[in-house]
């Protein structure tokens, strides 16, 4: 397990990526059978989240990569990017074990489900609090009404993204304890302030300062974020080089 860990580590953390270990049991707990991960409940998994320095340790010297390359796939960089940095994990792990990777915008091809809920991912695995509507007694919303909800990181606050699982299916982990999240909010009105911003003002990013954050999100990276999809090819400078450009399949136009 240290050596996992340390594997991982060194190979993500440079990049700008962090990695919270988790039992799939833990994460099956939470979520409805649906979404359940098909494997032993002490398999162990690692959350994976992109941290505001992955912009520039990874994404931008990516970007230069494929500036020398004829031919560039039709999908987001950032999620060729994250692709890229995840395989290179998974291969450092060989051949000593066989992982899964599930990424955060995977989809089950006919339900359309998630294949991975990474915000209880996140929460599960200690990495950062996932706020939800139950999180509060008396909210101001209709019952009917769908409120979405967040998860806030410790140093980050809403600066980051998640960025999918790595799964070892071959790897049982009996002995790893849980961590609890860090709880940055604990008052109602605290929560529901940031329920709010999410679900209804989330354009502004104000839902990502609710707590101080030691790192954030550049200029740069904000206005690439601020870019729409179709756009972003142009904007590095490589829209000569896509296959064809279409609209992106994915159910997000704009993760970040
Ligand atoms: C579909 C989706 C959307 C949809 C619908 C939103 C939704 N939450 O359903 C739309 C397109 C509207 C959307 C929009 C946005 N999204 Co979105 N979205 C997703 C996505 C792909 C899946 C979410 C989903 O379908 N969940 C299914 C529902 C059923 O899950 P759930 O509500 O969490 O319910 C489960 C938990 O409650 C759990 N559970 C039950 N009891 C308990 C108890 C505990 C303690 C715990 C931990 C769990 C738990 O069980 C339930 C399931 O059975 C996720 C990425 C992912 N793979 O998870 C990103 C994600 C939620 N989106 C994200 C973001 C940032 C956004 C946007 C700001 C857009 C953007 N710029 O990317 C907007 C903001 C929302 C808004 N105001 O519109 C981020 C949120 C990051 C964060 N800090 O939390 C995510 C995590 C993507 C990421 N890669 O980081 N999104």
């Amino acid at each position: 397990m240290e050596s996992i860990t340390e594997k991982l580590r060194n190979t993500l953390e440079p990049s700008g990526f962090e990695i919270h270990p988790f039992k799939v049991g833990w994460y099956n707990e939470k979520v409805k059978a649906v979404f359940h991960l098909s494997y032993p409940e002490d398999t162990l998994a690692f959350c994976i989240l992109s941290s505001p320095s992955m912009f520039d340790k990874a994404f931008l010297p990516f970007v230069e990569r494929l500036k020398c390359q004829s031919v560039i796939e039709n999908r987001d960089p950032i999620d060729s990017c994250v692709a890229e940095q995840l395989l290179r994990a998974k291969e450092a792990l060989k051949p000593d074990h066989e992982v899964d990777i599930i990424q955060d915008f995977e989809m089950h091809p006919v339900t359309r489900r998630p294949k991975l809920l990474v915000q209880t991912a996140g929460h599960v695995s200690g990495a950062a609090f996932y706020y939800k509507r139950d999180n509060v007694c008396n909210g101001p919303w209709d019952a009917k009404k769908k409120i979405y909800g967040v998860s806030i990181h410790p140093r980050y606050g809403g600066w980051f993204a998640f960025r999918g699982a790595i799964i070892f299916k071959d790897t049982i982990c009996s002995d790893l304890r849980q961590a609890a999240p860090d709880q940055p909010l604990t008052t109602d009105e605290d929560i529901i302030d940031l329920l709010e911003k999410f679900n209804f003002h989330w354009k502004d990013n104000t839902f990502r300062d609710v707590i101080p954050a030691q790192d954030k999100y550049s200029p740069e990276q904000i206005c690439y974020w601020n870019t729409a999809p179709s756009k972003r090819f142009a904007l590095l400078g490589i829209e000569d080089k896509v296959e064809s450009i279409s609209s992106f399949q994915d159910l997000h136009e704009n993760i970040f």
